[in-house]
Protein backbone atom coordinates (compact mmCIF):
# COMPACT_ATOMS: atom_id res chain seq x y z
CA UNK A 1 0.00 0.00 0.00
CA UNK A 2 2.56 2.58 0.86
CA UNK A 3 4.91 3.75 -2.03
CA UNK A 4 8.21 4.85 -1.31
CA UNK A 5 9.42 5.72 -4.29
CA UNK A 6 6.34 8.32 -5.00
CA UNK A 7 6.05 9.38 -9.13
CA UNK A 8 4.55 12.58 -8.50
CA UNK A 9 2.82 14.52 -11.28
CA UNK A 10 6.36 17.10 -11.27
CA UNK A 11 7.93 14.06 -11.48
CA UNK A 12 6.34 12.28 -14.25
CA UNK A 13 5.99 15.36 -16.07
CA UNK A 14 9.51 16.51 -15.69
CA UNK A 15 10.43 12.33 -16.26
CA UNK A 16 8.70 12.03 -19.23
CA UNK A 17 9.67 15.72 -21.10
CA UNK A 18 13.43 14.22 -19.87
CA UNK A 19 12.40 10.95 -21.50
CA UNK A 20 12.98 9.34 -19.02
CA UNK A 21 10.39 7.65 -17.86
CA UNK A 22 7.42 6.57 -19.30
CA UNK A 23 3.76 6.48 -17.55
CA UNK A 24 1.73 4.78 -19.62
CA UNK A 25 -0.96 7.17 -20.50
CA UNK A 26 -4.08 4.99 -21.81
CA UNK A 27 -6.14 6.22 -25.10
CA UNK A 28 -8.63 8.22 -23.48
CA UNK A 29 -11.68 10.10 -24.60
CA UNK A 30 -10.19 13.65 -25.01
CA UNK A 31 -11.87 17.21 -24.89
CA UNK A 32 -12.55 17.46 -28.90
CA UNK A 33 -13.82 14.06 -28.90
CA UNK A 34 -15.92 14.77 -26.19
CA UNK A 35 -17.12 18.10 -27.18
CA UNK A 36 -17.88 16.33 -30.43
CA UNK A 37 -20.46 14.35 -29.36
CA UNK A 38 -22.08 17.03 -27.08
CA UNK A 39 -20.24 17.29 -24.07
CA UNK A 40 -20.23 20.38 -22.23
CA UNK A 41 -23.63 21.34 -24.04
CA UNK A 42 -25.13 20.45 -20.86
CA UNK A 43 -23.51 22.79 -18.60
CA UNK A 44 -23.72 25.73 -20.64
CA UNK A 45 -27.10 25.64 -21.16
CA UNK A 46 -27.70 25.48 -17.50
CA UNK A 47 -25.29 28.19 -16.75
CA UNK A 48 -27.20 30.09 -19.18
CA UNK A 49 -30.79 29.76 -18.10
CA UNK A 50 -30.72 26.16 -15.77
CA UNK A 51 -32.63 25.67 -12.76
CA UNK A 52 -30.45 24.19 -9.88
CA UNK A 53 -33.75 22.56 -8.38
CA UNK A 54 -34.98 20.91 -11.27
CA UNK A 55 -31.22 19.33 -11.92
CA UNK A 56 -31.39 18.34 -8.28
CA UNK A 57 -35.25 16.70 -8.90
CA UNK A 58 -33.38 14.34 -11.91
CA UNK A 59 -30.56 13.22 -9.73
CA UNK A 60 -32.79 12.57 -7.25
CA UNK A 61 -35.42 10.84 -9.07
CA UNK A 62 -32.57 8.87 -11.06
CA UNK A 63 -31.70 7.69 -7.32
CA UNK A 64 -28.47 8.66 -7.62
CA UNK A 65 -26.31 7.97 -4.01
CA UNK A 66 -22.71 8.52 -3.29
CA UNK A 67 -20.48 5.87 -4.62
CA UNK A 68 -17.71 6.71 -2.29
CA UNK A 69 -19.03 4.19 0.02
CA UNK A 70 -21.65 5.37 1.87
CA UNK A 71 -24.45 5.87 -0.39
CA UNK A 72 -26.10 9.24 0.71
CA UNK A 73 -28.86 10.45 -1.57
CA UNK A 74 -26.45 12.75 -4.16
CA UNK A 75 -29.31 15.60 -4.85
CA UNK A 76 -29.97 16.20 -0.42
CA UNK A 77 -26.53 17.16 -0.39
CA UNK A 78 -26.83 20.04 -2.78
CA UNK A 79 -29.56 21.25 -0.71
CA UNK A 80 -27.90 21.06 2.31
CA UNK A 81 -25.62 22.95 1.40
CA UNK A 82 -27.17 25.23 -0.17
CA UNK A 83 -29.03 26.08 3.06
CA UNK A 84 -25.82 27.72 4.03
CA UNK A 85 -24.39 31.33 3.40
CA UNK A 86 -22.17 31.42 0.69
CA UNK A 87 -18.89 31.75 -0.31
CA UNK A 88 -19.30 27.44 -0.96
CA UNK A 89 -16.41 25.23 -1.84
CA UNK A 90 -16.75 21.86 -3.82
CA UNK A 91 -14.33 19.03 -2.81
CA UNK A 92 -14.16 16.22 -4.83
CA UNK A 93 -12.79 13.07 -2.74
CA UNK A 94 -10.29 11.04 -5.85
CA UNK A 95 -8.16 9.01 -2.91
CA UNK A 96 -9.81 5.91 -3.74
CA UNK A 97 -7.91 3.94 -0.95
CA UNK A 98 -9.82 1.02 -0.30
CA UNK A 99 -8.19 -2.36 -1.04
CA UNK A 100 -9.71 -3.86 -4.07
CA UNK A 101 -11.51 -0.26 -5.30
CA UNK A 102 -10.63 0.82 -8.57
CA UNK A 103 -13.67 1.77 -10.56
CA UNK A 104 -13.06 5.79 -10.12
CA UNK A 105 -9.66 5.14 -11.96
CA UNK A 106 -11.04 3.26 -14.27
CA UNK A 107 -13.32 6.04 -15.24
CA UNK A 108 -10.98 8.94 -14.92
CA UNK A 109 -8.61 6.40 -17.58
CA UNK A 110 -11.43 5.96 -20.20
CA UNK A 111 -13.58 9.35 -19.80
CA UNK A 112 -12.26 11.86 -17.60
CA UNK A 113 -14.98 14.72 -19.16
CA UNK A 114 -17.59 12.85 -18.15
CA UNK A 115 -16.48 13.69 -14.43
CA UNK A 116 -15.25 16.90 -15.44
CA UNK A 117 -18.86 18.08 -16.63
CA UNK A 118 -20.41 16.21 -14.11
CA UNK A 119 -17.96 17.94 -11.43
CA UNK A 120 -18.58 21.45 -13.04
CA UNK A 121 -22.01 21.34 -12.72
CA UNK A 122 -22.35 20.27 -9.06
CA UNK A 123 -20.29 23.29 -8.87
CA UNK A 124 -22.91 25.61 -10.64
CA UNK A 125 -25.80 23.88 -8.68
CA UNK A 126 -24.42 24.81 -5.33
CA UNK A 127 -22.40 28.08 -6.39
CA UNK A 128 -19.29 26.83 -5.26
CA UNK A 129 -16.39 29.51 -5.49
CA UNK A 130 -13.96 26.45 -5.55
CA UNK A 131 -13.64 23.21 -6.77
CA UNK A 132 -10.82 21.02 -5.46
CA UNK A 133 -10.01 17.48 -6.48
CA UNK A 134 -7.85 15.22 -3.90
CA UNK A 135 -6.91 12.77 -6.14
CA UNK A 136 -4.55 9.34 -4.74
CA UNK A 137 -1.13 10.32 -5.50
CA UNK A 138 -0.55 6.82 -6.68
CA UNK A 139 -2.22 7.25 -10.19
CA UNK A 140 0.24 9.04 -11.89
CA UNK A 141 -1.63 8.95 -15.17
CA UNK A 142 -4.82 9.73 -13.95
CA UNK A 143 -3.03 12.82 -12.61
CA UNK A 144 -1.35 14.06 -16.20
CA UNK A 145 -4.95 13.13 -17.38
CA UNK A 146 -6.09 15.63 -14.92
CA UNK A 147 -3.86 18.14 -15.95
CA UNK A 148 -3.57 18.27 -19.28
CA UNK A 149 -7.03 17.98 -19.21
CA UNK A 150 -7.91 21.19 -17.06
CA UNK A 151 -5.82 23.23 -18.58
CA UNK A 152 -7.57 22.16 -22.20
CA UNK A 153 -10.81 22.96 -20.33
CA UNK A 154 -8.75 26.70 -19.07
CA UNK A 155 -7.74 27.15 -22.51
CA UNK A 156 -11.13 26.91 -24.28
CA UNK A 157 -12.77 29.47 -21.58
CA UNK A 158 -14.79 26.81 -19.97
CA UNK A 159 -13.62 27.17 -16.37
CA UNK A 160 -11.56 30.41 -15.27
CA UNK A 161 -7.78 30.13 -14.83
CA UNK A 162 -7.23 28.23 -10.72
CA UNK A 163 -10.93 27.52 -10.60
CA UNK A 164 -10.18 23.86 -10.13
CA UNK A 165 -7.84 23.14 -7.81
CA UNK A 166 -6.26 19.32 -8.43
CA UNK A 167 -4.73 18.38 -5.22
CA UNK A 168 -2.35 15.26 -4.19
CA UNK A 169 -3.29 12.80 -1.63
CA UNK A 170 0.07 11.31 0.09
CA UNK A 171 -0.55 7.53 0.38
CA UNK A 172 -2.92 8.23 3.70
CA UNK A 173 -5.81 5.68 3.66
CA UNK A 174 -7.67 7.59 6.16
CA UNK A 175 -7.26 10.84 3.88
CA UNK A 176 -10.18 9.42 2.13
CA UNK A 177 -12.37 9.93 4.80
CA UNK A 178 -14.25 13.39 4.42
CA UNK A 179 -13.61 15.26 7.19
CA UNK A 180 -9.70 14.05 7.21
CA UNK A 181 -9.65 14.97 3.23
CA UNK A 182 -10.66 18.31 3.71
CA UNK A 183 -8.19 18.39 6.66
CA UNK A 184 -5.66 17.61 4.19
CA UNK A 185 -6.55 20.09 1.84
CA UNK A 186 -6.07 22.57 4.16
CA UNK A 187 -2.49 21.57 4.42
CA UNK A 188 -2.92 19.82 7.74
CA UNK A 189 -2.46 16.42 8.76
CA UNK A 190 -5.49 14.60 7.76
CA UNK A 191 -7.36 13.33 10.49
CA UNK A 192 -10.93 12.62 10.77
CA UNK A 193 -13.15 15.56 12.43
CA UNK A 194 -16.11 14.64 14.68
CA UNK A 195 -19.52 15.36 13.05
CA UNK A 196 -21.78 17.05 13.48
CA UNK A 197 -20.98 19.89 12.07
CA UNK A 198 -21.38 18.16 8.92
CA UNK A 199 -19.48 18.99 5.96
CA UNK A 200 -21.88 20.97 4.36
CA UNK A 201 -22.07 23.79 6.99
CA UNK A 202 -18.44 23.39 7.89
CA UNK A 203 -16.30 22.33 5.48
CA UNK A 204 -12.92 23.23 3.41
CA UNK A 205 -11.45 26.36 5.83
CA UNK A 206 -14.99 26.12 7.65
CA UNK A 207 -17.18 26.91 4.35
CA UNK A 208 -20.01 25.27 3.55
CA UNK A 209 -18.62 21.90 1.21
CA UNK A 210 -20.16 19.54 -1.05
CA UNK A 211 -17.96 16.37 -1.07
CA UNK A 212 -18.88 14.02 -3.81
CA UNK A 213 -16.93 11.04 -5.42
CA UNK A 214 -15.38 10.71 -8.50
CA UNK A 215 -18.26 8.09 -9.96
CA UNK A 216 -21.05 10.38 -8.52
CA UNK A 217 -20.10 12.93 -10.02
CA UNK A 218 -19.45 11.03 -13.28
CA UNK A 219 -23.14 10.01 -13.24
CA UNK A 220 -24.46 13.31 -12.53
CA UNK A 221 -23.34 14.68 -15.85
CA UNK A 222 -24.79 11.38 -17.57
CA UNK A 223 -27.92 11.83 -15.77
CA UNK A 224 -27.99 15.43 -16.50
CA UNK A 225 -27.54 14.60 -20.43
CA UNK A 226 -29.25 11.30 -20.55
CA UNK A 227 -32.43 12.08 -17.91
CA UNK A 228 -33.06 10.15 -14.76
CA UNK A 229 -33.44 6.46 -17.06
CA UNK A 230 -30.05 6.51 -17.38
CA UNK A 231 -30.09 4.98 -14.01
CA UNK A 232 -33.59 4.12 -12.96
CA UNK A 233 -34.96 2.24 -15.63
CA UNK A 234 -32.39 -0.67 -14.52
CA UNK A 235 -34.06 -3.04 -12.14
CA UNK A 236 -32.95 -6.46 -10.74
CA UNK A 237 -33.84 -8.33 -7.84
CA UNK A 238 -35.59 -5.72 -6.52
CA UNK A 239 -32.92 -2.92 -6.61
CA UNK A 240 -32.88 -0.23 -8.93
CA UNK A 241 -30.21 1.27 -10.33
CA UNK A 242 -26.32 0.26 -11.47
CA UNK A 243 -22.97 -0.51 -9.63
CA UNK A 244 -19.65 -0.46 -11.21
CA UNK A 245 -18.46 -3.25 -9.45
CA UNK A 246 -14.55 -3.66 -9.17
CA UNK A 247 -13.85 -7.18 -8.92
CA UNK A 248 -10.25 -9.17 -7.86
CA UNK A 249 -9.56 -12.23 -6.27
CA UNK A 250 -9.88 -15.82 -7.50
CA UNK A 251 -11.83 -15.04 -10.63
CA UNK A 252 -10.97 -15.39 -14.59
CA UNK A 253 -10.68 -11.83 -15.72
CA UNK A 254 -10.41 -8.88 -12.90
CA UNK A 255 -11.83 -5.55 -13.71
CA UNK A 256 -14.73 -3.14 -13.24
CA UNK A 257 -18.10 -4.15 -14.35
CA UNK A 258 -20.80 -2.35 -14.57
CA UNK A 259 -24.26 -4.03 -13.50
CA UNK A 260 -27.42 -4.11 -11.81
CA UNK A 261 -27.86 -2.78 -8.39
CA UNK A 262 -29.21 -5.77 -6.86
CA UNK A 263 -26.23 -8.08 -8.78
CA UNK A 264 -25.30 -11.07 -6.70
CA UNK A 265 -21.86 -12.52 -5.88
CA UNK A 266 -22.95 -15.17 -8.43
CA UNK A 267 -23.97 -12.52 -10.89
CA UNK A 268 -20.72 -10.69 -10.34
CA UNK A 269 -18.37 -13.86 -10.78
CA UNK A 270 -20.28 -14.81 -13.81
CA UNK A 271 -19.57 -11.07 -15.17
CA UNK A 272 -15.67 -11.19 -14.54
CA UNK A 273 -15.47 -14.64 -16.70
CA UNK A 274 -16.35 -17.41 -13.76
CA UNK A 275 -13.84 -18.27 -11.04
CA UNK A 276 -10.46 -18.60 -12.52
CA UNK A 277 -9.38 -22.23 -13.31
CA UNK A 278 -9.63 -24.70 -10.34
CA UNK A 279 -10.72 -22.65 -7.81
CA UNK A 280 -14.06 -22.85 -5.84
CA UNK A 281 -16.05 -20.18 -4.29
CA UNK A 282 -15.24 -19.81 -0.72
CA UNK A 283 -15.49 -16.56 0.66
CA UNK A 284 -15.84 -13.11 -0.57
CA UNK A 285 -15.31 -9.19 0.48
CA UNK A 286 -18.43 -7.51 -0.86
CA UNK A 287 -17.11 -4.23 -0.39
CA UNK A 288 -13.99 -3.57 1.08
CA UNK A 289 -12.07 -4.72 4.09
CA UNK A 290 -14.15 -2.47 6.32
CA UNK A 291 -16.96 -5.33 5.19
CA UNK A 292 -15.54 -8.14 6.00
CA UNK A 293 -15.99 -11.83 4.32
CA UNK A 294 -18.88 -13.49 3.81
CA UNK A 295 -19.40 -16.86 3.03
CA UNK A 296 -20.47 -18.47 -0.53
CA UNK A 297 -23.46 -20.04 0.80
CA UNK A 298 -24.70 -15.96 0.96
CA UNK A 299 -24.79 -16.33 -2.51
CA UNK A 300 -28.29 -14.91 -3.13
CA UNK A 301 -28.05 -11.61 -2.06
CA UNK A 302 -28.06 -8.44 -3.87
CA UNK A 303 -25.15 -6.31 -3.03
CA UNK A 304 -26.52 -3.33 -2.95
CA UNK A 305 -26.52 -0.29 -0.52
CA UNK A 306 -29.04 -1.35 2.54
CA UNK A 307 -29.03 -5.37 1.17
CA UNK A 308 -26.04 -6.44 3.49
CA UNK A 309 -26.99 -4.82 6.65
CA UNK A 310 -28.85 -7.17 7.95
CA UNK A 311 -25.54 -10.28 7.69
CA UNK A 312 -23.51 -7.29 9.46
CA UNK A 313 -22.19 -5.86 6.19
CA UNK A 314 -22.45 -3.05 3.65
CA UNK A 315 -21.21 -2.52 0.08
CA UNK A 316 -18.91 0.24 0.57
CA UNK A 317 -17.31 0.97 -2.99
CA UNK A 318 -18.42 -2.29 -4.19
CA UNK A 319 -14.74 -3.50 -4.29
CA UNK A 320 -15.16 -7.68 -4.22
CA UNK A 321 -12.71 -9.42 -3.35
CA UNK A 322 -13.57 -13.35 -3.98
CA UNK A 323 -11.61 -15.72 -2.42
CA UNK A 324 -11.26 -19.58 -3.20
CA UNK A 325 -10.91 -23.37 -1.37
CA UNK A 326 -6.93 -22.05 -1.85
CA UNK A 327 -7.47 -19.34 0.54
CA UNK A 328 -8.16 -18.94 4.53
CA UNK A 329 -10.38 -16.70 5.74
CA UNK A 330 -8.45 -16.19 8.90
CA UNK A 331 -5.18 -15.02 6.63
CA UNK A 332 -7.22 -12.87 4.91
CA UNK A 333 -9.03 -11.46 8.34
CA UNK A 334 -5.83 -10.60 9.46
CA UNK A 335 -4.46 -8.70 6.72
CA UNK A 336 -7.03 -6.78 6.43
CA UNK A 337 -6.64 -5.81 10.75
CA UNK A 338 -2.94 -5.48 9.95
CA UNK A 339 -3.83 -2.95 7.02
CA UNK A 340 -6.59 -0.98 9.72
CA UNK A 341 -3.52 -1.14 11.97
CA UNK A 342 -1.25 0.45 9.81
CA UNK A 343 -3.86 2.96 8.38
CA UNK A 344 -5.70 4.11 11.55
CA UNK A 345 -4.72 7.88 12.04
CA UNK A 346 -4.08 7.17 15.90
CA UNK A 347 -6.63 9.80 17.05
CA UNK A 348 -8.28 7.22 18.89
CA UNK A 349 -7.55 5.18 21.61
CA UNK A 350 -10.35 2.13 20.39
CA UNK A 351 -9.23 2.14 17.02
CA UNK A 352 -5.22 2.95 17.52
CA UNK A 353 -4.72 0.44 20.19
CA UNK A 354 -7.94 -1.83 19.26
CA UNK A 355 -6.78 -2.63 15.57
CA UNK A 356 -2.69 -3.25 17.26
CA UNK A 357 -4.70 -5.61 20.07
CA UNK A 358 -6.71 -7.37 17.39
CA UNK A 359 -3.86 -8.37 15.14
CA UNK A 360 -1.72 -9.61 18.21
CA UNK A 361 -4.97 -12.06 19.27
CA UNK A 362 -5.80 -13.25 15.63
CA UNK A 363 -2.31 -14.34 15.31
CA UNK A 364 -2.73 -17.12 17.79
CA UNK A 365 -3.54 -20.74 16.63
CA UNK A 366 -6.74 -20.44 18.44
CA UNK A 367 -8.57 -17.04 18.70
CA UNK A 368 -9.99 -16.10 22.41
CA UNK A 369 -13.34 -15.51 20.75
CA UNK A 370 -14.66 -13.80 24.05
CA UNK A 371 -11.97 -11.66 23.99
CA UNK A 372 -11.89 -10.72 20.60
CA UNK A 373 -15.73 -10.01 20.35
CA UNK A 374 -15.20 -7.61 23.39
CA UNK A 375 -12.68 -5.57 22.04
CA UNK A 376 -15.09 -5.72 18.68
CA UNK A 377 -17.85 -4.26 20.79
CA UNK A 378 -15.42 -1.62 21.93
CA UNK A 379 -13.77 -0.61 18.86
CA UNK A 380 -17.58 -0.49 17.17
CA UNK A 381 -18.83 1.74 19.94
CA UNK A 382 -16.38 4.37 20.89
CA UNK A 383 -14.08 5.15 17.63
CA UNK A 384 -14.43 8.02 15.94
CA UNK A 385 -14.43 7.61 12.53
CA UNK A 386 -15.78 4.80 10.20
CA UNK A 387 -12.09 3.28 9.95
CA UNK A 388 -12.20 1.89 13.29
CA UNK A 389 -15.89 1.58 13.76
CA UNK A 390 -15.95 -1.50 10.91
CA UNK A 391 -12.48 -2.57 11.18
CA UNK A 392 -14.07 -5.24 13.70
CA UNK A 393 -16.02 -7.01 10.47
CA UNK A 394 -13.23 -8.92 9.73
CA UNK A 395 -13.10 -10.70 12.49
CA UNK A 396 -16.43 -10.72 13.32
CA UNK A 397 -17.29 -12.43 10.47
CA UNK A 398 -14.47 -15.35 10.37
CA UNK A 399 -15.98 -16.23 14.10
CA UNK A 400 -18.80 -16.30 12.75
CA UNK A 401 -18.58 -18.07 8.88
CA UNK A 402 -15.36 -19.62 9.73
CA UNK A 403 -15.17 -20.69 13.59
CA UNK A 404 -13.32 -23.88 12.32
CA UNK A 405 -10.22 -22.05 11.53
CA UNK A 406 -9.67 -20.26 14.47
CA UNK A 407 -11.05 -22.90 16.79
C1 LIG B 1 -25.55 16.89 5.97
C2 LIG B 1 -26.65 15.37 7.41
N1 LIG B 1 -24.77 15.94 5.40
C3 LIG B 1 -24.77 12.56 6.27
C4 LIG B 1 -23.24 13.44 4.48
C5 LIG B 1 -21.87 13.29 5.05
C6 LIG B 1 -21.17 12.51 3.94
C7 LIG B 1 -22.27 11.62 3.44
C8 LIG B 1 -22.25 10.22 3.99
O1 LIG B 1 -18.51 7.26 4.63
C9 LIG B 1 -18.55 4.98 4.38
C10 LIG B 1 -18.75 3.70 5.14
C11 LIG B 1 -18.18 2.66 4.21
N2 LIG B 1 -26.46 16.64 6.92
C12 LIG B 1 -25.84 14.36 6.85
C13 LIG B 1 -24.91 14.70 5.86
N3 LIG B 1 -24.27 13.56 5.53
N4 LIG B 1 -25.73 13.01 7.08
O2 LIG B 1 -23.48 12.25 3.76
O3 LIG B 1 -22.03 10.24 5.37
P1 LIG B 1 -21.78 8.95 6.27
O4 LIG B 1 -21.52 9.44 7.64
O5 LIG B 1 -22.94 8.05 6.08
O6 LIG B 1 -20.51 8.20 5.70
P2 LIG B 1 -19.00 8.60 5.32
O7 LIG B 1 -18.20 8.84 6.56
O8 LIG B 1 -18.91 9.64 4.27
C14 LIG B 1 -18.26 6.11 5.33
C15 LIG B 1 -17.34 3.42 3.25
O9 LIG B 1 -17.45 4.78 3.52
N5 LIG B 1 -15.97 3.02 3.17
C16 LIG B 1 -15.52 3.26 1.93
C17 LIG B 1 -14.35 3.74 1.62
C18 LIG B 1 -14.18 3.95 0.21
C19 LIG B 1 -13.02 4.34 -0.31
C20 LIG B 1 -12.75 4.42 -1.73
O10 LIG B 1 -11.74 3.96 -2.11
N6 LIG B 1 -13.63 5.01 -2.53
O11 LIG B 1 -12.00 4.62 0.49
C21 LIG B 1 -15.16 2.49 4.13
O12 LIG B 1 -15.51 2.10 5.23
O13 LIG B 1 -19.22 2.14 3.44
O14 LIG B 1 -20.12 3.50 5.34
O15 LIG B 1 -20.79 13.35 2.90
O16 LIG B 1 -21.27 14.50 5.29
N7 LIG B 1 -27.56 15.16 8.35
FE1 LIG C 1 -8.40 7.82 13.57
FE2 LIG C 1 -9.20 5.27 13.86
FE3 LIG C 1 -10.16 7.12 15.46
FE4 LIG C 1 -10.84 7.09 12.84
S1 LIG C 1 -11.38 5.57 14.37
S2 LIG C 1 -10.33 8.89 14.08
S3 LIG C 1 -8.89 6.37 11.96
S4 LIG C 1 -8.01 6.50 15.33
Amino acid sequence: HRHVDHATPERVTEAVQSGHFHPRIPDYERFDAYRATGGYDTLRSLRETGDWEAVQERVLTAGLRGLGGAGFPSGKKWGFVRANPGPRYLAVNGDEGEPGTFKDRYYLERTPHLFLEGMLIAAWAVEAEVAFIYMRDEYPAVLEILRREIATLEDAGIVAPGYIDLRRGAGAYICGEESAMIESIEGKRGIPRLRPPYVAQVGVFDRPTLVHNVETLHWVARVCREGPEALNVHEHNGRTGLRSYSVSGRVAVPGVYLLHAGSTIKDVIEAAGGMAEGHTLKAYQPGGPSSGLLPATMDDVPLDFDTLQPHGSFIGSAAVVVLSDHDSARDAALNMLRFFEDESCGQCTPCRSGCEKAVKLMQADRWDAALLTDLCEVMVDASICGLGQAAPNPILHVLKHFPDEVS
